[in-house]
């Protein structure tokens, strides 16, 4: 008999980026047990690890070490099939995500979402001239292709079941087209 191994089965991986409060593992969480992805925090696989190089007088807060980071995710990014959630995106390696999510919150309802965390002055009002300037849409749309890079409004949870349902749609899509 004679047998053909089948083609190895392409995994889809996305990263899901925006400023604190804007709703990444709400949204990340829930789509994880829809699509079967894995759900990885990259807050929490620093604190669980120690992933930090030096802490931030200024700010109150560990400094993330990006490298270690890096290497801690890689063979599972390799295996592919996750979820990547973190506020930044632009020092993980492009070839890891087929598709960037930037949650996007409007200003008034973010700053209630990080009032109700505890959050301090300097840190909401940083966090907020943050999501303003767009500057984490900006720093996904110069670190990766800009079409694979999109916004998606997350104030209220119709946006978010709206959201699940695109990105389910999408996945679906995907795996459909690299799995012929
Ligand atoms: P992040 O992981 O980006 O810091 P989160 O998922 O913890 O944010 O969400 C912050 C808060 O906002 C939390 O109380 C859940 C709420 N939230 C998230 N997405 C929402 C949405 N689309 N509509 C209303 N509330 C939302």
């Amino acid at each position: 008999s004679c047998s053909v191994a089948p083609p190895p089965r392409e995994t889809l991986s996305l990263c899901q980026s925006g400023t604190p409060g804007v709703g990444k593992t709400t949204l990340g969480k829930e789509l994880a047990s829809r699509s079967g992805l894995k759900y990885v925090n990259v807050g929490d696989l620093a604190r669980e690890g120690h992933l930090y190089d030096g802490y931030d007088e200024e700010y109150g807060c560990p400094i993330l070490d990006e490298d270690r980071v890096v290497d801690e995710l890689e063979p599972q990014m390799t295996e592919g099939g996750v979820i990547v959630d973190y506020h930044g995106c632009d020092f993980f390696p492009e070839r890891w995500f087929h598709i960037v999510f930037v949650l996007r919150t409007d200003n008034g309802i973010l700053y209630k979402r990080l009032e109700t965390r505890g959050y301090h002055e300097k840190k909401l009002q940083d966090n907020i001239q943050c999501e303003i300037f767009q500057v984490l849409y900006e720093e996904a749309m110069a670190s990766y292709k800009e079409e694979i890079v999109h916004q998606l409004p997350s104030n209220e949870p119709e946006q978010l079941e709206d959201n699940i349902n695109q990105i389910s749609k999408w996945i679906e899509q995907w795996v459909k087209d690299h799995n012929p």
